[in-house]
Formats: structure tokens, C-alpha cells, sequence
């Protein structure tokens, strides 16, 4: 019996994915933990309190529960890490390696961890970027996404820590807002489109990054985490991607629904971070080891994510 705790559940991808585990194992089996307890989710269903940097309170809940999964979620990303490098790298790398720590004393079954396009830098192919190339980042993200994908590909190779990984690109929902980031932009520009609100782009026009949509997101990694060990080659951590476009690409997307919807461009320092990662990503290993495959393009997305937004925000 699969008993999860989900680390950073009251994220973007933590919320959405908390729910959905709870659907496939059910909500006996999965507990949400964050650092507060400032959300609905931790008081619905099982919720702990948990710092991942404290590992005695770690410890304390994955025995409570016998836990046999954790994915951990907590993460700084890019933008905030720009401003604050090193609680970027503290908690990227401390938390990551206090639960490959418990994952190897424990025994447990499986650990997710988040990577990142960020792992990429300038000097890296942009066009479908290949799973195994020039990486050097140039940001505390980068770097410790890069750095936590060795640690976990050291756990697997010496202690057997059957851990998984997937590198996001930009990920966009409409059900929980993202925190620091650069590719945020393609979130909120949905909720200003709805509420006829202007919208300046902190991106230049004509930047194109590679994107997901939420709902492909959290099935790929179950999927990931669901595949047979067997048929995993990659114990860094995947490409994945789904689609690629740039500002005006969306802007034209929403316009399908929003005629008068227009952008404004206001590029600030997070336009450096997206020169410096991929145009576009190429993932055909996770399609091949572990059937990945989205079901979302650009207008499909779109189409989704203002549907519902507009019933959401009347
Ligand atoms: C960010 O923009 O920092 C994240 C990411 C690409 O990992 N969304």
C-alpha cells in the first residue's frame, strides 16, 4: 500500500497535485504538508506542519504515517533566487538532501523531485534542446536544480534510491497562483484578460519559452512515478515538454476569445532569465521510457483556462 507525502503541497503544482493523488490512492493515503498551515488543503484531509530543512520533523512524520513516497515540491524559484541566493540554495539542496537521506535510511519505495529547464544555459542549444548537453546555468535556480540532479542521480547509482525526475518548463494553471518565477507571465495574463484589466509582459516580445499546461503536468509525473523501474534511464532528471510560444503567440491565442485583449511590454530582469534558457525542448527519452505524450497545445489551453476562469471571476 502506497502511503505519500506530498512536500510543498500548497504550491502551483503541489495543490493541484495533492488532489489528484488523493483521487488515484485516496485520501487516507496521502498527506499534504507545507510550511504553514495557511491554505484550505490543510484542512481538508491529512495535513503536517513540515520545514524540509528540519529533518527530525521529517523523520517524525514518515514514521507516524509509514510513509513510502515523497515527492518534494518545496523549492525558491528563479526570480525569487535572483533576489535571495541563498535561501534559494538552502532550501533546494538542503531539502532534497534530507529526504534522498530518509529515502536511503528508511528504505522507502520512491521520491519525486522537481527540476527545471532552468538547468540550461546560454551556451545550450535553444532549438529542442537534447536531453544530455551543455547545461551551465546562470542562475541560483539553475544551479541548484543542476547540482540536486546529480544528488539524486548519486542516491539512485550508489544507495539504490529509486528516485524520479522531471525538468518543468513553464507551468500555467488557473487553480493556484505560481510564486517567483519566469515564465509566470503566461498565468497571469489569463486572469487580466478575463477581468479586462491592461497587461504589461515583463518579457520582450518575440521570446519564445517552452510551456505545460497544468493538467498535462500533473498526469506526466504520475505517470513518471507510476512506470515500472525498468524502463526509467534517465536517473537525473527528464525533458519534458508540451508546447513553446512567446508573448505574442498568447496574446493572439486569448484574442481568439478576448478580440480586444492586448499586450504591453515592460521587460525587467526576468527577460535575462529567459534568454538564457531553451526555445524549445526535446523529450522524446520520456516518450519513449515512459510513454510521455500531452494532450494540450497552446489554444486548447487557452480554450480551458478561460472557460473556466470566466466562471470562476463573473
Ligand atoms: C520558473 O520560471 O522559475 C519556473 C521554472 C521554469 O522552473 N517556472
Amino acid at each position: 500500500m502506497n502511503k505519500i507525502l506530498v512536500i510543498g503541497a500548497f504550491g502551483q503544482l503541489g495543490s493541484e497535485l495533492t488532489l489528484e493523488l488523493r483521487k488515484i490512492y485516496g485520501d487516507s493515503n496521502v498527506i499534504a504538508s507545507d510550511i504553514s498551515e495557511n491554505h484550505p488543503l490543510a484542512h481538508e484531509g491529512l495535513f503536517e506542519r513540515i520545514d524540509v530543512l528540519d529533518y527530525q520533523r521529517l523523520e517524525e512524520v514518515v514514521d507516524k504515517y509509514e510513509i513510502t513516497q515523497i515527492y518534494n515540491l518545496a523549492a525558491i524559484l528563479s526570480s525569487v533566487g535572483e533576489s535571495k541566493p541563498k535561501l534559494a540554495w538552502d532550501l533546494n539542496m538542503g531539502g532534497l538532501m534530507n529526504v534522498l537521506e530518509i529515502a536511503r535510511i528508511k528504505k522507502l519505495d520512491k521520491i519525486y523531485w522537481p527540476s527545471s529547464m532552468a538547468v540550461f544555459g546560454p551556451d545550450t542549444p535553444k532549438a529542442n534542446t537534447p536531453q544530455d548537453t551543455v547545461t551551465n546555468p546562470t542562475t541560483m535556480y539553475g544551479i541548484s536544480k543542476l547540482a540536486g540532479e546529480r544528488l539524486c542521480e548519486y542516491y539512485y547509482n550508489k544507495f539504490g534510491v529509486d528516485v524520479r525526475s522531471i525538468r518543468y518548463p513553464g507551468l500555467i494553471g488557473y487553480k493556484a497562483m505560481p510564486g517567483g518565477g519566469t515564465t509566470d507571465y503566461a498565468v497571469d495574463i489569463y486572469f487580466k484578460a478575463v477581468k479586462g484589466e491592461a497587461f504589461d509582459c515583463f518579457l520582450s516580445k518575440g521570446e519564445p519559452l517552452p510551456m505545460m499546461y497544468m493538467n498535462d503536468a500533473v498526469r506526466g509525473t504520475i505517470e513518471l512515478m507510476e512506470a515500472p523501474a525498468k524502463n526509467i534511464t534517465i536517473r537525473t532528471s527528464y525533458n519534458m515538454s508540451a508546447m513553446s510560444f512567446d508573448p505574442e503567440e498568447i496574446e493572439a491565442s486569448i484574442q481568439r476569445h478576448y478580440p480586444d485583449f492586448k499586450i504591453g511590454y515592460a521587460p525587467d530582469h526576468r527577460q535575462d532569465i529567459a534568454a538564457s534558457w531553451p526555445d524549445s525542448i526535446d523529450d522524446q527519452v520520456a516518450r519513449r521510457d515512459w510513454a510521455w505524450k500531452e494532450e494540450f497545445d497552446l489554444n486548447a489551453m487557452s480554450d480551458d483556462i478561460l472557460l473556466n476562469l470566466a466562471k470562476i471571476l463573473k
